[in-house]
């Protein structure tokens, strides 16, 4: 592949202050406020070699600079990209795998915790003053004692997720399109069959057309009215009205939420509901996994642009890196 020579990457929106720092001394950086080609003339246009985006980048976005070799995603999800059409155009994008696999994971078993034993609650209770005033917080009618827990997407993050809840003793169950070689945990070919095996659905696929409202009413009543839905890969995952629905009707007990399908607005039905238990999509928000996430895209730029092939590009650009 030919490749040019100047080192100039566009950051369209904002950007992890790291991978900010990292690009000046190391790039030559070009920041606009949003993905929008109009904000550049085509001269300008013309000399960008690479992009580092934490936002979404269409395929008229991708076509408007007629040079552009590589994508560089801060985050492991890249639906917000137009991967395959950039890979159409022989443009490589790169996303941010493995490094946020354990926070994430983390995260998750803590939302699922304070999701069944109400912890936020119980804490706010004390700090109200009220544990002296009125007496011990009230048992929590929900637990994961007893539970068997469904993964919805066994992947990198899906399968940290499972290893943890291993060790808390519970059984682990599974829907993905392939069936995993590498692991003992029952398989289902379809998501409704998993809703309907367990009482715990954790829900961490990728966004993107093929998952889109995938957990819908239907999904909802299968996991039933002990059941408890985390979520924790994207929003859009969720058909949210019939999760609200589910919820203040009682369909399922509770649900545990880090993402929402139109951040960072979450709806006020689902703050206003006493069995849902809300973060605002911080999963992997440490300073040090956000910064090995910001050296991730600095890195696959910087192999890029010398030639090397890009170290984690996203399986519809992994050709693209033959013959580097
Ligand atoms: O279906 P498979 O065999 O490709 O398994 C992947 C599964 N998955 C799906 N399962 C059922 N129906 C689908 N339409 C579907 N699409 C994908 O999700 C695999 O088990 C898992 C994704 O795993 P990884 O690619 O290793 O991603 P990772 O690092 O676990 O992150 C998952 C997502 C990200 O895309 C972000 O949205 C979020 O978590 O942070």
């Amino acid at each position: 592949m030919n490749r040019g020579n100047s080192r100039t990457v566009l950051v369209p929106g904002r950007i992890n202050p790291r991978v900010r720092e990292r690009l000046e001394r190391e790039f030559e950086p070009v920041f606009i406020d949003k993905a929008d080609p109009g904000l550049m003339d085509e001269g300008a246009r013309a000399g960008i070699r690479g992009m580092a985006t934490a936002t979404a980048i269409s395929a008229s976005f991708i076509d408007a600079f007629p040079n552009l070799e590589i994508i560089a995603n801060f985050g492991v999800g890249y639906d917000a990209v137009d991967a395959a059409h950039a890979a159409s155009k022989a443009v490589m994008v790169t996303n941010t795998p493995d490094v946020l696999t354990d926070e994430v994971a983390d995260t998750t078993i803590g939302l699922l915790l304070n999701t069944l034993r109400e912890l936020p609650k119980a804490e706010a209770y004390l700090r109200a003053g009220r544990w002296a005033a009125e007496g011990a917080y009230p048992l929590t009618s929900l637990t994961l004692r007893g539970r068997t827990a469904g993964i919805f997407g066994l992947g990198r993050i899906g399968l940290a997720i499972a290893r943890r809840l291993e060790a808390f003793g519970i059984e682990i169950q599974y829907h993905t399109r392939n069936k995993r070689s590498d692991v003992d945990y029952p398989w289902h070919e379809t998501l409704l069959s998993l809703a309907t095996a367990v009482d715990l659905l954790i829900v961490v696929v990728p966004g993107g057309a093929a998952t889109d409202n995938a957990v819908n009413a239907e999904i909802l009543d299968a996991l039933g009215t002990d059941g408890v839905l985390i979520s924790v890969g994207r929003g859009s995952t969720i058909d949210e009205p019939a999760l609200i629905e589910a919820l203040e009707q009682n369909r399922i007990a509770a649900a545990g939420l880090d993402v929402f399908a139109n951040e960072p607005n979450a709806p006020k039905a689902l703050i206003d509901l006493p069995n849902a238990c809300l973060l605002p999509h911080v999963a992997s928000a440490s300073v040090s996994t956000r910064n090995a996430m910001a050296d991730l895209v600095v890195d696959n730029l910087a192999a890029w642009f010398d030639g090397r092939p890009a170290i984690t590009p996203v399986p519809e650009c992994k050709d693209l890196n033959k013959g580097n």
